[in-house]
């Protein structure tokens, strides 16, 4: 069974009945962002959990250990890892004893899980690949916020994937999605897809309930939050360099878990940079809004 290691801090929270919310590592990663501004998105999202009255577990494999937050002097670690560890890794990677492992969404809603906690708070999540009809590939994100009761908070869907066909597959799995004082499916960069979020949600309160009266022991939550309208990218740049990054995936024959960090970086470069600022603004967003629904749970 995953038996993940708590810090002394998040180990008191949780005897204590305090907030706590978890964080992935892939984000903070050089998967997920370019150095420095990696360990900037990791500092902004700690103090936005920390100064909204919540703890901050971060979640990752280290020395052969599933770990449920993270000492100061480990970052680091952190920053630099370089293999992603999703759900299914878990059992390999400490098995293996992995020194480090990025984790993904599927990893922390697993770990948070099974730690107790009932909130995480990412970027974007992993979903239906455009093509996924040849492919198969879809995140296994999907079937992990169907099988752990946690609430993701998210600035949607990464924004090079299908995104309609993410909103089928959150349905027929039974995940409820709801907008935070929105009425659309965020697209991370935009604020909107164009597609209508199921249900709408105020309160921090609300989005605890909604967990609270789930039909299911296992089913987890998405609370989507539209990236803050300052930060917001013209779509039509976005698209466009999604169209082309995704083109030079199937030339270079890049597959798989490689190609979110490929795209990632052509977003980056096709947008100067303006992808990135996007893309810590919306974590440091969502980590608020975490700890605010975190609150809510434990009250
Ligand atoms: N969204 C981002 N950056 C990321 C990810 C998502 O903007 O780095 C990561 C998350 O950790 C997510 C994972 O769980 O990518 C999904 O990867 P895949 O598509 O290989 O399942
Ligand atoms: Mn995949």
């Amino acid at each position: 069974m995953l038996e993940p290691v708590l810090s002394a801090e998040v180990l008191q929270a949780t005897a204590d009945g305090s907030p706590v919310v978890a964080l992935e590592s892939t984000i903070f990663s050089r998967l997920g962002l370019p150095s420095p501004e990696n360990a900037t998105a990791l500092d902004r999202c700690l103090a936005a959990i920390r100064s909204n009255g919540a703890v901050p577990a971060i979640t990752a494999v280290l020395d052969g250990e599933v770990r449920l937050g993270i000492e100061p002097e480990c970052h680091d670690r952190i920053l630099g890892a370089a293999r992603k560890a999703a759900e299914r890794d878990l059992a390999v990677a400490v098995t293996q004893r992995w020194e480090v492992g990025a984790t993904t969404v599927s990893a922390t809603v697993a770990i948070a899980a099974a730690g107790g906690i009932g909130v995480f708070a990412t970027g974007g999540i992993g979903g239906v690949h455009r093509g996924a009809e040849s492919t198969f590939d879809i995140s296994s994100d999907l079937d992990a916020l169907a099988s752990h009761p946690v609430i993701t908070v998210c600035a949607g869907a990464k924004a090079f994937l299908d995104l309609p066909a993410t909103l089928e597959y959150l349905e027929t799995r039974g995940v409820p999605v709801l907008g935070w004082r929105h009425d659309w499916f965020p697209a991370f960069y935009v604020r909107s897809s164009g597609l209508a979020v199921p249900h709408r949600v105020e309160t921090a309160s609300a989005v605890a309930l909604v967990l609270n009266s789930r039909s299911r022991p296992s089913t987890g939550v998405l609370l989507t939050v539209p990236v803050p309208l300052a930060d917001e990218l013209d779509p039509g740049i976005v698209e466009r360099a999604i169209e082309t990054a995704l083109e030079e995936c199937r030339r270079d024959g890049a597959s798989g878990p490689a190609i979110t960090p490929f795209v990632l970086g052509r977003i980056a470069a096709a947008s100067d940079g303006r992808s990135v600022s996007a893309n810590l603004a919306l974590a440091e967003q969502n980590a608020a809004v975490a700890a605010e629904v975190a609150t809510a749970l434990t009250s």
